[in-house]
């Protein structure tokens, strides 16, 4: 069935590139939604149910055979079609908020940006496969060379993406751009090239005031 994904009033993603500081921020998040009350969901993207995760593995372990760009969307949509079903849609139907580490603008940014694939491939998928949005969208915004320098210690073995060179990663960053310039009523973009208390004020900032003007 192709339909436009419906935006949900308790679905929150938080987006950004390589070392924008998503950990902390995901932490921001929920604790903002924990002391106003509500039940929270975290989950992840690609991953989130166990074979999900599998398909995640799949998607990061480096491997001699590359995988093609159509393989690698589809692959992000099979996780999300499982991740949407198994785990967002129920914690949704049961009342408790969702706030998942990526969700399908990363494919637009990652995918299309990135890759250089058919927009209308990922619209089409998303109209049959996902059928949920979120309602507010965090961007973590960030200088690809400075985030690729935060993970740089960590990363010993970097995963299958991370491999890509900085001028996919650019495109990426321009990618979330245009996203947060088409749906500014759903994206917030946060500097988060600040210190990780200030990201961390700014999203906690950012969700109280989209709770308030939701009430
Ligand atoms: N992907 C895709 O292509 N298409 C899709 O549809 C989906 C995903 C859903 C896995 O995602 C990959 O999948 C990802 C996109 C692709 N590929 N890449 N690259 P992931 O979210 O698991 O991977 P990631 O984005 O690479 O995660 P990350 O590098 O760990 O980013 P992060 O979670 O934002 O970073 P962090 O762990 O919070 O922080 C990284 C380091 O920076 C850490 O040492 C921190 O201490 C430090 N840090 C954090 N904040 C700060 C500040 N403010 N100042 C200084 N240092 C900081």
């Amino acid at each position: 069935m192709s339909r436009q994904p419906v935006e949900h009033p308790r679905f929150i993603s938080l987006e950004g590139g390589e070392g924008a500081g998503k950990t902390s921020a995901l932490a921001a998040i929920r604790d903002t939604l924990q002391a106003a009350g509500h039940q929270v969901v975290l989950t992840r993207e690609p991953g989130g149910t166990p074979l999900a995760e599998r398909i995640r593995a799949i998607l990061l372990e480096p491997a001699e055979e590359t995988l093609a760009p159509e393989a690698e969307l589809l692959l992000m949509f099979a996780a999300r079609a499982q991740h949407v079903q198994r785990v967002i849609a129920p914690a949704l139907a049961g009342g408790a908020f969702v706030v998942s580490d990526r969700f399908t603008d990363s494919s637009y940014a990652y995918q299309v940006h990135g890759r250089g694939l058919d927009r209308s491939l990922v619209e089409d998928l998303e109209r049959r496969v996902v059928h949920v949005a979120p309602a507010m969208t965090l961007l973590l915004d960030l200088d690809v060379r400075e985030g690729r320098a935060r993970t740089a210690g960590r990363d010993l073995w970097p995963d299958r993406i991370e491999r890509e060179q900085d001028d996919f990663f650019e495109r990426v960053r321009e990618g979330y751009r245009r996203r947060a310039q088409a749906f500014p009523q759903r994206f917030r973009v946060i500097d988060a090239s600040q210190s990780p208390q200030s990201v961390a004020v700014a999203v906690a900032e950012a969700v109280r005031a989209w709770l308030g003007a939701q009430a």
